[in-house]
């Protein structure tokens, strides 16, 4: 990012509502490799964002150590997950691409403003239910305090549109909970966020188990597809996912698994799902998953060969994430500043 864009951006923070654009903040953990339902559901949708508005996009390796992370293989999948937003389309001349850790007041605003979130909220969010059956022999205070740090991730840059797969929904209403609690405290503190989320490929789910969501951290790897996948490796997965014994590739009730991979299709060529059902109406269950693994692949293609290409320079990749940060914790101050003197620290 150049030092005018610099510039441009840490201004904006300021007169942003002046210049009639919006401000963008969203972010996926490192917990696993990228899959296509983080893909489709969240980074795919963030790449047309940018053009008209002021986007900051993070890695949130802060969040992944609410599961136990090894070190060595975390730094590598932060730095893979950076690599890949480039690689998906996200563009260091338009928007903020960083890792969470490298702006503090994530962590100073989520103690903040857990003083101001309540147990019994925490208490009723899904995710931290099932990720604490999930992990029962580790259930601690920062998967409780989860949805409190991604409210600061947001509320820090005065966000006004977080775009979000529909497992976040939750999260993103908690957010606006404490948001307009603090702001009913302290004046108008925080810009009140609003959830964009897909009508279509908001929830792709487990190709092994089409009742549940596919989830980067699932322990059989047939059940995702990875963004980095090789086409062989995409068609085997696609060929052994779960379907029904109607054998009609029609979407409706009891046909989880032919709705996943309708949904996917859809998404992946821009068809509709009216649309793609009465092409392959007449197909049997095998042909039609060809036809969603090619379709796959060919989405993933580019992506995958952009990645491999910024792999190769991993100084450029740096600068990126580096000049990122360092706009960022300029936005990211303004905020901390006015929280910390409405609340009434002592400016230092
Ligand atoms: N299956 C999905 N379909 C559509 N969108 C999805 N997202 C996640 N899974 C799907 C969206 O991806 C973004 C990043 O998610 P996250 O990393 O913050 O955590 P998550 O929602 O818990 O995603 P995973 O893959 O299931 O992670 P693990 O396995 O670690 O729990 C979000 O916008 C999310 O909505």
């Amino acid at each position: 990012m150049s030092e005018n864009k610099e510039a441009d951006l840490t201004a904006a923070n300021t007169e942003n509502k002046a210049a009639k654009k919006k401000r963008v903040f969203s972010g996926v953990q490192p917990t696993g490799r990228l899959v296509l339902g983080n893909y489709l559901g969240a980074v795919k949708n963030w790449v047309p964002m940018q053009d008209e508005n002021e986007c900051c996009f993070c890695v949130v390796d802060q969040h992944s150590i609410t599961v136990r992370q090894d070190p060595k293989e975390l730094r590598q999948r932060c730095l893979d997950f950076l690599t890949l937003y480039i690689a998906c389309g996200l563009d260091p001349d338009k928007s903020l691409i960083y890792f969470q850790s490298h702006v503090p007041a994530h962590a100073q605003l989520a103690w903040v403003l857990n003083c101001y979130t309540y147990m019994g909220e925490l208490s009723r969010m899904t995710q931290f239910k099932e990720k604490s059956l999930k992990h029962q022999d580790n259930i601690n205070a920062g998967l409780f305090t989860y949805p409190v740090l991604m409210a600061a991730d947001i509320l820090l840059y005065q966000t006004d549109l977080v775009p979000v797969g529909i497992d976040q929904k939750q999260h993103l209403e908690i957010a606006q909970i404490i948001a307009k609690r603090f702001n009913g405290a302290y004046g108008d503190v925080f810009r009140i966020p609003e959830a964009i989320i897909p009508k279509v490929g908001a929830k792709i789910m487990s190709l092994q188990d089409p009742t549940s969501k596919m989830s980067k951290s699932d322990v059989n790897p047939k059940a995702y597809i990875a963004v980095l996948d090789e086409p062989d490796t995409i068609i085997k997965k696609m060929k052994s996912a779960v379907t029904d014994s109607d054998g009609k590739v029609e979407y409706g009730d009891g046909k989880d698994g032919i709705n996943n991979l309708l949904t996917i299709y859809s998404v992946a060529t821009g068809e509709s799902i009216e649309s793609t059902q009465a092409r392959f109406a007449n197909l049997g269950y095998g042909d039609f998953k060809m036809q969603v693994a090619e379709a796959v692949v060919e989405l993933l293609r580019p992506v995958r060969e952009k990645y491999y290409d910024l792999k190769k320079n991993e100084d450029y990749v740096k600068s990126v994430y580096t000049k990122s940060a360092d706009v960022a914790n300029k936005i990211a101050g303004r905020t901390m500043d006015k929280v910390y003197k409405k609340i009434g620290f002592i400016a230092r």
